[in-house]
């Protein structure tokens, strides 16, 4: 990392990469993570890298429904733990949540080091080694589940991923909310709540907004989560994003 100039334009973004690749080498990440990865970069840069207005919001109405949620859980896999794992444990433990680790490329290695990781920087527990129930409806491995964690949650957040198991989580009943620099993905479209922000920015952010409205009554948390409308944010990102464009030639 050190031979990454201080001054170069991409300077964060690069860094940013480095952890992501050293991750894969200590077995966080998966191999397809860095793909994933990339995948984010580009979105984000059509953000302008920052986060917009519209997913400030979302942020303001996810902490809101995991102050009212009764079971909390941060559902982590192998790259949010390389790019925010500190992070995590600081909103789960403001919250207070519990966080599980979801892979969609299980191996009982994987779940060991990436457990490890979250208890070395001070995680109280971590939840997933230990996958005793299965989220129906799903026929791969982020189906494996804790009873007492994601199975059993009301409300998950989901950081980081793409697939089916938002709208499996949605079918048992569970509000979902999810953090995709893609707002074109299955993921954001099936969210009870959709952020389209870089879980670098968006979960220090939550936990701002978690801070700022703990002492809030319920009714008012519930309101803010039950007149969200997830279609109409998710167009108006686009809508942002096609007019910035617009306006950069
Ligand atoms: O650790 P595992 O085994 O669970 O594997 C996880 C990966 C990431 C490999 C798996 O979930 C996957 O293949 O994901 P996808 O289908 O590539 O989707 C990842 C989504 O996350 C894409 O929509 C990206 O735009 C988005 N994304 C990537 N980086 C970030 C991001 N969203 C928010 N913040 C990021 N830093």
């Amino acid at each position: 990392m050190e031979n990454i100039p201080k001054n170069h334009p991409r300077y964060m973004s690069l860094m940013t990469r480095e952890k992501v690749s050293q991750a894969m080498k200590k077995g966080i990440v998966h191999e397809t993570g860095l793909i994933a990865h990339g995948r984010g970069e580009a979105f984000d840069y059509l953000l302008g890298e920052k986060t917009l207005p519209i997913a400030d919001l979302a942020e303001k109405v996810a902490s809101a429904a995991l102050l009212c949620a009764k079971n909390p859980v941060l559902s982590v896999n192998g790259n949010v733990v390389a790019l925010a794992a500190v992070e995590c444990i600081s909103l789960a433990n403001a919250i207070p949540a519990k966080i599980e680790v979801n892979l969609f490329h299980r191996t009982k290695d994987r779940i060991l080091k990436i457990s490890q990781e979250l208890c070395n920087k001070d995680a109280k527990k971590v939840y997933g080694q230990n996958a005793d129930a299965k989220i129906p409806g799903l026929d791969h491995d982020r189906a494996l589940c804790e009873k007492d964690g994601i199975f059993s949650a009301d409300v998950v957040l989901v950081l980081l991923e793409d697939g089916d198991r938002c709208q499996a989580l949605r079918d048992m009943g569970k509000t979902v909310i999810v953090i995709d620099l893609n707002p074109l993905s299955r993921t954001a479209k099936t969210a009870s709540i959709a952020i389209v922000d870089n879980v670098i920015r968006a979960i220090p952010n939550i936990e701002i907004w978690v801070k700022k409205l703990k002492n809030i009554n319920k009714s008012e948390l519930q309101n803010l989560v039950e007149t969200w409308d997830n279609e109409k944010n998710l167009c108006d990102v686009l809508s942002y994003i096609s007019k910035r464009l617009n306006q950069l030639f």
